[in-house]
């Protein structure tokens, strides 16, 4: 029997959770401090009186705190007898275990039983101005057809099905028909090459692929039906592809292939959700790892569920009846916290975005928030800072005063992006979050809110853990740092429910690469400097980390004073070997549009700009002026193309197959050999 939303806080806890949790969880009636007010899932925690306390308690006392929220922002149809069980020494987490749900029931049956013609999604088509929208009680049906068709197909509780679409409302009801039916997804960006897709759905074993005819972005058409037909042949374990249309052009059916729509017309409306344990996964989606092979973390059900739909509403501040549009692809992990599973776990209504920040001109963005009146925007620092070369001119066309938070996310967002976000985009009067997370993390760990409404936000700065995150910093010798105003490797102390679980098929790796650098420790892989006030900056991967005559500096830093500088668009910074200070500094710029400027004189300026904000070991020795970066189709730099570049090793550049436009490589290198030998004795 599946309970609307509610339904849990009168669940009565097992003998045995009530004697673990005993000491604890003090659920009363009376203590409704101003914390009920602000977060209704901590309204039972005695003794808590008001965010600060809050935030500490759900670090000191974080079994309580996680408890209490599963409980409140979760329909069980079987409570959770434990609440964690995580040992992280052993790369070994479990949340919520005993504890029985369905996500798809999570983020639509409970909203259809309050308000099913609330609308879910809507769809921001490729074509400007043809948006769609969708309500909860469409979606279900949608969902409810698709999974009853899975399932006459053979699909069953424990497969993978691998998902290659553009985000669009079939794609969602894809994901969810998964979860409906208790197989797992495995969304691959649309953009990536048939060897890419091949690779994954032969490591996820998948027999399932579910794709469109023909994808539409950027006035673009790509054949991604023709690239399944291509993958598949080197995947002797898929049985049938489904495939759903987004274009009228008609596309070659084999005996494998099912139209979608079609078949889906004959399934009831009716699904069955299939009762789930917590920690059966959900979904496993491949990480574009810096070498080797992609890998396959896994997202389990209730602990990532109740993560992305709790930072989703106290990040963003989101509020009931909002529009939230966060422009991530559904291929990344972001589409899938924050355009699928937060914002629908939440009943809010969430835009799927097909488009891209330029198409059909560099206003896309600011005219879909004033059609959509979207409340809440969240994208990428690559697009603002595109955004930015294009002047203001585009953004002030249109009504922004529906905008009430600006989210940022995927890389460090410098100081000159944030304040035109800040300023042009929001007016200079919407908050800011530029949130810290990863494929591994579940959802945002580190971000500017929630906290006191009036705290400062500083620039360019993730700052605050959420609730339950414990980040610590790590010197090179793997002791905790315990001052401020320090950098090291940042690592998370705690477990929370949103981590991922394994790596597919490869536990040892998920060991190795984020438990056995710091024992008992998350490893993330990013360094991070705290401040004197206890904020915390990423400072970029640590291999992306130099060592210029023995200062430690991260390239990030650097590049943010470059960009600074008001002729600079972007620009990437790495290092290479130097004889005599170990590495050197080598600077990549992109101009503004328009810009003309002596490229020597130039030089000289940014070379002074950076002496004088960092120091003058971190100058660079070379700058290539170029006209764009090679960049992952998700928006981020390649720097490891770019050093292999700089070190002249064109045979090691690698795998270039998820560049955005593999043609900008070649641009790379031959600036660089004009560079060199401009500068030759
Ligand atoms: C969500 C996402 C994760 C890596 C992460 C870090 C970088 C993400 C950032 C950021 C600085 C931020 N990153 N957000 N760096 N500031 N606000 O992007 O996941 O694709 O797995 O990338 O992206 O280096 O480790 P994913």
């Amino acid at each position: 029997m599946w309970l609307p939303c509610g339904c849990t806080s009168k669940y009565v806890a097992s003998s045995f959770a009530r004697r673990t949790l005993a000491s604890y969880l003090h659920v009363s009636g009376r203590s409704r401090c101003n914390v009920a007010a602000f977060m209704p899932e901590a309204a039972g925690l005695e003794g808590v009186s008001g965010r600060a306390a809050l935030r500490e308690l759900s670090v000191s006392n974080s079994e309580s705190f996680w408890a209490a929220v599963a409980r409140h922002r979760l329909c069980w149809s079987t409570p959770f007898h434990t609440v964690q069980d995580c040992d992280l020494s052993r790369g070994k987490i479990k949340w919520f275990e005993g504890g029985k749900l369905n996500v798809s029931v999570n983020c639509l049956d409970r909203h259809v039983h309050t308000c099913p013609e609330r609308v879910a999604l809507i769809w921001e088509r490729d074509e400007r101005g043809s948006e769609m929208k969708y309500t909860y009680g469409e979606l279900l049906e949608m969902t409810c057809r698709l999974g009853n068709l899975l399932r006459r197909h053979g699909v069953k509780r424990g497969d993978c099905v691998t998902i290659y679409m553009p985000t669009c409302p079939l794609a969602v009801a894809s994901m969810l028909a998964c979860a409906r039916i208790g197989a797992a997804h495995n969304v691959v960006f649309a953009g990536f090459s048939a060897d890419a897709l091949a690779e994954r759905i032969r490591d996820a074993q998948s027999s399932t692929v579910i794709t469109v005819n023909q994808g539409v972005r950027g006035g673009k058409v790509t054949e991604l039906k023709k690239t399944v037909d291509t993958a598949v042949q080197s995947c002797p374990t898929v049985k049938q592809v489904f495939v759903a249309m987004r274009t009228d052009n008609p596309v070659t059916m084999t005996a494998r292939d099912i139209a979608m729509e079609e078949e889906m017309l004959k399934e009831d409306v009716v699904c069955e959700p299939a009762v789930m344990n917590s920690e059966d996964v959900l979904f496993l989606l491949y990480t574009s790892g810096s070498t080797g092979k992609p890998k396959g973390l896994v997202h389990t059900q209730a602990g990532y569920l109740l993560y992305a739909a709790l930072t989703h509403r106290y990040v963003f501040s989101y509020h009931d009846g909002d529009v939230f549009g966060c422009v991530a692809d559904i291929g990344w992990i972001t589409g899938h916290s924050y355009v699928v599973y937060g914002p629908l776990a939440n009943g809010a209504t969430t835009v799927l975005f097909e488009s891209t920040p330029i198409y059909p001109d560099p206003g896309r963005y600011w005219d879909m928030v004033e059609r959509l009146k979207i409340n809440q925007f969240y994208g990428a620092p690559t697009a603002i800072r595109l955004l930015l070369k294009y002047g203001d001119q585009w953004v002030n066309k249109y009504d922004r005063s529906t905008l009430k938070t600006l989210g940022s996310v995927g890389e460090p967002i410098n100081t000159e992006a944030w304040e035109w976000y800040h300023r042009v985009v929001g007016d200079g009067r919407c908050p800011v979050v530029d949130t810290w997370w990863q494929t591994e993390t579940g959802g945002i760990c580190i971000a500017p809110r929630p906290s006191d409404p009036d705290a400062e936000i500083v620039p360019g700065m993730a700052m605050r853990p959420f609730f339950g995150i414990n980040p610590v910093l790590m010197d090179t010798e793997g002791e905790v740092l315990t001052s401020n105003n320090t950098s090291g490797a940042l690592c998370m102390a705690q477990p929370w429910p949103g981590m991922a679980r394994t790596i597919h098929n490869d536990h040892q790796r998920f060991i190795d690469t984020y438990f056995q650098p710091y024992p008992g420790y998350f490893f993330t892989g990013d360094g991070a400097y705290r401040s004197e006030e206890g904020y915390y900056q990423i400072t970029g991967r640590l291999d992306d980390v130099i060592n210029v005559s023995g200062h430690r500096i991260g390239t990030a830093e650097i590049e943010d004073v470059v960009n600074q500088c008001p002729a600079v668009a972007e620009s990437a910074v790495v290092g290479y070997t130097h004889s005599i200070k170990g590495q050197g500094v080598y600077a990549f710029v992109v101009l503004k549009k328009g810009i003309d400027v002596q490229e020597a004189d130039l030089s000289r300026q940014l070379n002074g700009m950076v002496s004088e904000k960092i120091a003058k070991y971190a100058s660079p020795d070379f700058i290539q002026f170029a006209k764009r970066l090679p960049k992952t189709r998700s928006g981020k730099i390649m720097r490891r193309v770019l050093r292999k570049v700089v070190e002249s090793d064109l045979e090691g550049l690698g795998d270039l197959s998820t560049l955005d436009d593999p043609a900008a490589v070649q641009e790379i290198i031959q600036g660089h050999e004009k560079l060199l030998s401009k500068n030759r004795p």
